[in-house]
């Protein structure tokens, strides 16, 4: 039966994450996966979410199913943190959540939906992107065109490039938006082409699916919702995919909430009944640990601060780092990088190309992707000499 099946190649970014486990050079360094480092280079667990899985250890009483769509309460609150507390989407009815295992759980639950029920056969979604994005459109049915988002000369959005093509988009195809921290680039609309692209898209009737992985690692928790509730100031009906595995470290656990607003509640009942039956037909019911870390942190007061806390850390650590490199290469003489420091999130798009980020690999055991973005998130006061000195080396080439 099996012996015809070719081998697949390793995933671009996870591959990487293999390589570098097997490198044995002391000091090697990975800026590939984006996965959160602290200043000594730890993944470690966030303390509000260390005792929040005490409380649970003390508290829960039983391993039972969760509902299909998760506890109530969890959606609730993930509805809170997308739309802010007062909006009419927290408990209007008109929009419903669903936990999923991640935030590709998500993505992957919201497009088998919108397959499922010929809601859309195509999906545009940005060039570049994450890679899996492009994968699980195909993998749950639908047809996938890509607009530009990148402008390369000036390391920022080629956002007139992306209207454009966009206008060739057909009423009724989906469009999927990084609600900030953009994966790989680092570069987000501003507030002005927020306001652009939501009418934009309500004007030619296209429908949003928003990918919101890193909500807390651009500006704020609020302010990196601002394209999100722009979407939702112009569009009667829109999906959004978010995921808890940046901003609580909780990778590992598979949280994610799919989002669904309708125009109205009635509607929004319907697609509800309809996304049960993609989760259930998918994975049954989701997995439950790590929805209630965040329904037991996002409930108690105390820990909830300790969470925006530590959340504020980590993104103000990757921010002093983007500060540092930049001036760091400039004092170098490896040129003008301060484009870094105007993007957001995890990741930057550095600019240097394939051939200089196997050299980083090859020669400095630094392991970036090679499309040329760096994990900030990797990067410290360690280890920041040595990444200046190496791509010093490899862009004066
Ligand atoms: N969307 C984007 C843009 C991402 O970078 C990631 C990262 O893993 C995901 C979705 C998936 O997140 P999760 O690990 O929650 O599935
Ligand atoms: O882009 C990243 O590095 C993260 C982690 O198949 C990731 O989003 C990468 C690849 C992948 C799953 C997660």
């Amino acid at each position: 039966f099996f012996d015809r099946i070719d081998a697949a190649p390793a995933d671009p970014i996870l591959g990487l994450n293999e390589a570098f486990k097997k490198d044995t050079r002391a000091n090697k360094t990975n800026l590939g996966v984006g996965v959160y480092q602290n200043n000594e280079g730890k993944t470690v667990i966030l303390d509000c979410v260390k005792e929040a899985e005490k409380i649970l250890l003390e508290r829960e009483e039983t391993k039972s199913y969760l509902p299909i769509t998760g506890l109530p309460e969890f959606g609730r609150m993930a509805r809170e943190l997308i739309f802010g507390k007062d909006s009419e989407f927290v408990d209007g009815g008109k929009a419903i959540s669903c936990h999923c295992p991640g935030g590709t759980g998500a993505l992957r639950i919201g497009a088998d939906f919108i397959h499922q029920q010929n809601v859309a056969s195509t999906i545009w979604i940005s060039d570049p992107t994450w890679a899996n994005h492009y994968q699980i459109a195909t993998s749950a049915g639908l047809k996938f065109e890509r607009y530009p988002y990148y402008d390369r000369a000036n390391h920022n959005l080629a956002f007139d490039r992306m209207i454009e093509t966009l206008s060739q988009a057909k009423e009724g195809d989906v469009v999927l938006l990084h609600a900030c921290c953009h994966n790989p680039t680092g570069i987000d609309p501003t507030h002005e082409q927020w306001e652009i692209i939501a009418k934009f898209l309500a004007e030619k009737k296209l429908l949003p699916f928003i990918d919101f992985a890193y909500q807390g690692f651009g500006h704020g928790i609020e302010e990196d919702a601002y394209g999100v509730r722009t979407i939702a100031k112009y569009n009667p009906e829109f999906l959004i995919a978010s995921s808890f595995s940046k901003n609580f470290g909780l990778y590992s656990e598979r949280s994610g909430v799919l989002t669904v607003v309708s125009a109205d509640v009635e509607t929004a009942v319907k697609v509800m009944s309809q996304v049960k039956i993609a989760v259930r037909t998918a994975i049954s019911n989701p997995p439950a640990h790590g929805e209630k870390i965040v329904t037991t942190v996002l409930s108690d007061p105390t820990l909830r601060a300790k969470w925006e806390d530590e959340l504020k850390s980590m993104r103000e650590r990757i921010a002093k780092m983007r500060v540092l490199l930049s001036h760091k290469l400039k004092d170098a003489g490896a040129g003008d990088f301060d484009f870094i420091t105007e993007q957001n999130g995890m990741f930057s798009f550095s600019g240097l190309d394939k051939d200089q980020i196997e050299a980083l690999k090859r020669d400095f055991g630094i392991y970036a992707v090679a499309s040329g973005r760096i994990c900030v998130a990797g990067i410290n006061t360690n280890n920041i000499d040595d990444i200046v000195k190496a791509i010093t080396a490899v862009v004066k080439k």
